[in-house]
């Protein structure tokens, strides 16, 4: 399996993920040239990642490939322990995380895609800010008393853990936060998490 990451994007979580499940895979590391380059684009026509090649099958579109992967490798317990309620659970983590966190970021990376003038960038980022403050503390609430997100370790991890470093690189206030910090702090001392951020020049 080969994984296309762009260091510190949502691909860093698959990157994350697959070290977990202690197997071999091989991995390409993109930039924002080689995303846009004929050669990646006929992987993924959206020049995005994360992508997968596994043989012959070609993945996009990162809530399929964590479950690509840990259905891959279910030793992993990447999706829990199999039981439909633990599944459940962490595609549940996976889908707030992708769908809900990720999207709210996307105004402060790029507020010309929301709108067109200029003198309301501030108020597109600050309106972002606050939508993806409460997402952080309704991520807090659930971790109380918990070390992982769906409360087992699961693909939802990582990718939450790649939100609260765009998060610190924002400068978005998570102060207060203490479960989620201790979250952090977790994933911060994790061997696999820092070999993934290693490999990717982040560390
Ligand atoms: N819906 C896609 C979104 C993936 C996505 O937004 N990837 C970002 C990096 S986190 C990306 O590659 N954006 C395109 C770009 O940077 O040009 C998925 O879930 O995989």
């Amino acid at each position: 399996m080969k994984l296309y990451t762009k260091p510190g994007a949502c691909s860093t979580a698959d990157h994350i993920a697959l070290q977990w499940t202690g197997q071999p895979f091989a991995l390409e590391i993109l930039d924002k040239e080689t995303m846009k380059a004929p050669a990646y684009l006929a992987i993924n026509p959206s020049g995005a990642v994360p992508a997968i090649v596994d043989g012959d099958f070609v993945l996009t579109q990162n809530t399929a490939i964590m479950g690509y992967i840990a259905d891959t490798y279910p030793e992993a317990g990447l999706a829990g322990d199999g039981s439909p309620r633990q599944r459940a659970e962490a595609a549940r983590w996976l889908a707030f995380v992708n769908s809900d966190l990720h999207p709210a970021f996307k105004p402060l990376f790029g507020p010309g895609n929301f709108i067109a003038d200029e003198g309301q960038f501030d108020a597109v980022r600050d309106a972002a800010r606050k939508r993806v403050r409460a997402l952080f503390e309704s991520a807090d609430r659930q971790l109380a008393g918990k070390q992982w997100i769906a409360g087992f370790r699961s693909y939802a991890d990582p990718y939450l853990y790649i939100t609260m470093r765009w998060a610190d690189g924002l400068g978005i206030d998570l102060s207060g936060l203490a479960n989620l910090a201790a979250f952090k702090a977790r994933m911060d001392a994790d061997p696999a998490v820092q070999k993934a951020l290693k490999i990717e020049g982040l560390a």
